[in-house]
């Protein structure tokens, strides 16, 4: 098994700041300023333990490049990029006003979405068997005439794009796992029926309004857009159900040529922004299911792209647990921490009704 991966110091030195992200720091109201949430330590720190317990001498290291404008330009306006252009060399916002970024910040959100798109290469001209590409700014929420919720340019639907022009990959099926809505991803494809945009977020957390059962996609893209919004304080059974009863079905019928996991990991038992219990346990046994679900559709084609994820102290553990399931480790890591026992990580009425809600709209696909 060869797994890529993509990582670039400069993702690390992306600056979103010191306006604490939900509220603008703000002496004068008594707002002490406060590191952005999106800051470089969770990412770095999952970089890092690769290193040091040497998992990444087992990856095939890939080199990022900047997407280019014409790549940008097939998913964004030309308006958002001419606005991310014109505050590249002072720094800006992406676009709504909580998306921050320093100098130079569009040279590196170019990095992240290209070092989304050579990953994609990578797995599609069989150079690797799957990928994970830890980039940094994410992508999930930008659209494509704004940049949203700390996303600069949509990475995912970008390499989608850009691939589909140079490789043969008519079918992609994209699973989000971050704990927020994938709103982008489902934005650009909403009329498509060759991306099945798979959403799995917490219920009316982020963006606001967004992420209903009740988006489907339109035109010939109707029942390709599938949200799952699962309730505050889903755990572990919760979210191994929702991937057995709705993930796995949905990926069966649909039949992908290449299966691209946006990767977040806030819905981890100790993240500041999600409400949810994940352990890495939870995460590998997810990759598991969907490895071994790819290994039956797509040649085991699956690219992972790193969005989310807060709890700098145990995110490492989370992707890792990711990445070991990607490269064959059979002897997985021992992760420190012990959430798995706790209270109510078992599978609730409340939580089973979510998932029902979305395992009955599966025949449109
Ligand atoms: N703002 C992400 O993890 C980004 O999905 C999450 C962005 C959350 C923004 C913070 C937030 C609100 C809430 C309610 C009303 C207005 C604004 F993209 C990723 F980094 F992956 O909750
Ligand atoms: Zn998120």
């Amino acid at each position: 098994m060869t797994t890529g991966y993509v990582y670039h110091e400069l993702y690390g030195w992306h600056d979103t700041g010191t306006h604490a992200s939900l509220a603008p720091a703000d002496p004068r109201r008594g707002i002490q300023p406060f590191h952005h949430l999106e800051n470089p330590e969770a990412k770095r720190r999952v970089h890092e333990l690769l290193v040091v317990t040497g998992l990444i001498d087992r990856l095939t290291r890939l080199t990022p490049r900047p997407a280019t404008d014409e790549e940008i330009l097939l998913v964004h306006t030309p308006g958002h990029l001419a606005r991310l252009t014109k505050a590249n060399d002072t720094g800006g916002d992406g676009g709504d006003g909580s998306t921050p970024f320093g100098r130079g910040g569009l040279d590196i959100a170019r990095l992240a979405a290209g070092g989304a798109i050579r990953a994609a290469e990578a797995v599609l001209e069989g150079k690797v068997d799957n990928a994970y590409a830890l980039v940094r700014p994410p992508g999930h929420h930008a659209v494509p005439d704004s940049g949203m919720g700390f996303c600069m340019l949509a990475n995912i639907a970008i390499a989608l794009r850009a691939v589909r022009r140079t490789h043969n990959v008519a079918r992609v099926a994209v699973v989000d796992i971050d704990v927020h809505h994938g709103n982008g991803t489902q934005t650009v494809f909403w009329e498509d029926p060759n991306v099945l945009a798979l959403s799995l977020h917490q219920d009316r957390f982020f963006p606001p309004n967004s992420g209903f059962v009740t988006e489907r996609g339109a035109g010939a893209g109707f029942g390709y857009t599938l949200n799952l919004p699962l309730p505050p304080g889903t755990g572990t059974g919760g979210y191994l159900e929702a991937t057995r009863r709705v993930v796995l079905p949905a990926l069966r019928r649909f039949k992908p040529d290449l299966i691209v996991v946006a990767a977040g990991f806030d819905a981890n038992a100790l993240d500041p922004l999600g409400r949810m219990m994940l352990t890495p346990r939870a995460y590998r046994e997810m990759a598991r299911m969907v490895l071994d679900a790819a290994a039956d559709l797509c040649d085991g084609r699956v690219l992972c792209v790193h969005e989310g994820g807060y709890a700098a102290a145990y995110v490492p553990f989370c992707a890792n647990a990711v990445i070991e399931v990607l490269a064959g480790v059979t002897e997985p890591f021992r992760e420190p921490f012990s959430f798995d026992n706790m209270g109510q990580q078992e599978l609730q009425p409340h939580q089973d009704a979510a998932i029902k809600a979305t395992e009955a709209l599966l025949g449109d696909i």
